[in-house]
């Protein structure tokens, strides 16, 4: 793939969103017309477009919030540390030098009876956090907040689990480098390190980075990017910066999310491979592919299941004259409910010839009924 320009849109269907951005997995950037009407656009910013910091602490002063020290490298991310956000407010105006950065702080929960924003229709057939959603006693989400003033930043990284993100600005500008996937050969040493800031690294250890193809634009206030699975990114924000992100995926991007775990087991197998005849191997790995990778076979398997299971339900329904869920657009027809199933299908399949799966007691089993199951309802 070769794009040297994000596309812009000022209005995009479903369909076209699919068909253009989403089924190629490609960047794209939503006009500002796409969140005009978020409370958090209007509350949390002034009219001159900076943040609205006593409207800010008048709904957050008292969250703990994580906040990343933009000066200080900490293994492959930057140093973190946590206080309230009051706390962080007053470090952000009165030091900006500390290049303080709040970040993947879940604010919905911090004040659930304010309603900040509405995803974006096109944007919400989010199966990672429906199922966090449908699964209370985890207590976790993909829904985040980012704050912080001029140059502070984030590192050169891939999204967890191959998803994608999107990225809304409630005000100032971020600077986006953005890779596209199959280039990883060009920025990993031969340690399987990879390059943690674009705009300064050393060149002995990493000679190929100036053979990049990168996408590099500003995203401004009021806009959302989309960012597709797989695609490497570092972000540095221009001016007094607030965004809203989410991670998410569906049915366009489980394959790759699957494709992810089978080659993280891998690489867990490989490292391991000197103690392979301990008691129990299998379950060590799969402890630490949990511990590496953030989820593991089982667990990538209860959340397919979860969501095969809302879906089912939405056949039943749809074939039963009940009207679908009017709020997401994916929903609307039968045929994405057949090309969702079908996809699910296709990772069970993937999933039950894989040896990782055999590898954890009574997941075959699981595998192939619900395979049985989705195929069947599909037939119907
Ligand atoms: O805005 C940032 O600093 C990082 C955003 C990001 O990495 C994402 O949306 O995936
Ligand atoms: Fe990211």
């Amino acid at each position: 793939m070769d794009l040297d320009r994000i596309e812009r849109r000022e209005r995009l269907s479903v369909d076209e969103f699919v068909r253009d951005f989403l089924e190629p997995n490609i960047p794209v950037i939503l006009g500002p017309a796409f969140t005009a009407s978020w409370p958090a656009r209007h509350d949390w910013v002034t009219a001159s477009g900076s943040p609205n910091f006593a409207c800010l602490l008048e709904l957050y002063s008292d969250a703990q919030v994580q906040v990343a020290l933009c000066d200080k490298v900490y293994f492959s991310d930057q140093q973190r540390t946590d206080m309230s956000f009051a706390e962080f407010v007053d470090k952000w105006q009165n030091c900006p030098e500390a290049k303080m950065y709040c970040k993947d702080w879940h604010f919905t929960r911090s004040n659930p009876c304010y309603r900040a924003y509405q995803p974006l229709a096109l944007l919400s057939n989010d199966w990672i956090n429906m199922y966090f959603d449908s699964r209370p006693e985890l207590n976790d989400d993909y829904r985040f907040c980012y704050m912080g003033g001029n140059g502070t930043w984030t590192p050169f990284h891939e999204d967890v689990y191959r998803s994608y993100s999107w990225s809304a600005n409630m005000c100032g500008h971020k600077k986006w480098i953005m890779v596209a996937p199959g280039q990883t050969h060009l920025f990993t040493d031969g340690l399987g390190n990879w390059v943690y800031n674009l705009l300064d690294y050393d060149k002995n250890k990493y000679p190929r980075v100036s053979e990049l193809k990168t996408l590099e634009f500003v995203q401004g206030p009021g806009e959302t990017v989309f960012v597709p699975s797989g695609w490497w990114h570092q972000v540095l924000n221009i001016g007094d910066t607030i965004s809203i992100n989410h991670n998410w995926g569906n049915e366009f991007n489980l394959s790759a999310m699957y494709d992810r775990l089978r080659s993280d087991l891998a690489n867990v197998r490989y490292a391991l491979r000197d103690i392979a005849d301990m008691d129990d191997f299998d379950g060590h790995v799969q402890m630490i592919l949990k511990a590496d990778s953030g989820t593991n076979y089982q667990e990538f398997f209860d959340f397919i299941n979860a969501i095969a299971d809302i879906y089912l339900q939405r056949v039943q329904q749809k074939s039963g004259g009940k009207p679908m869920d009017a709020f997401d657009p994916y929903f609307s027809s039968l045929s994405s409910l057949d090309r969702a199933l079908r996809r699910i299908a296709s990772v069970l399949q993937s999933m039950l010839e894989d040896p990782g799966t055999a590898s954890v007691g009574g997941l075959a089993h699981s595998v192939a009924q619900l395979l049985d199951l989705t195929i069947q309802v599909n037939k119907e």
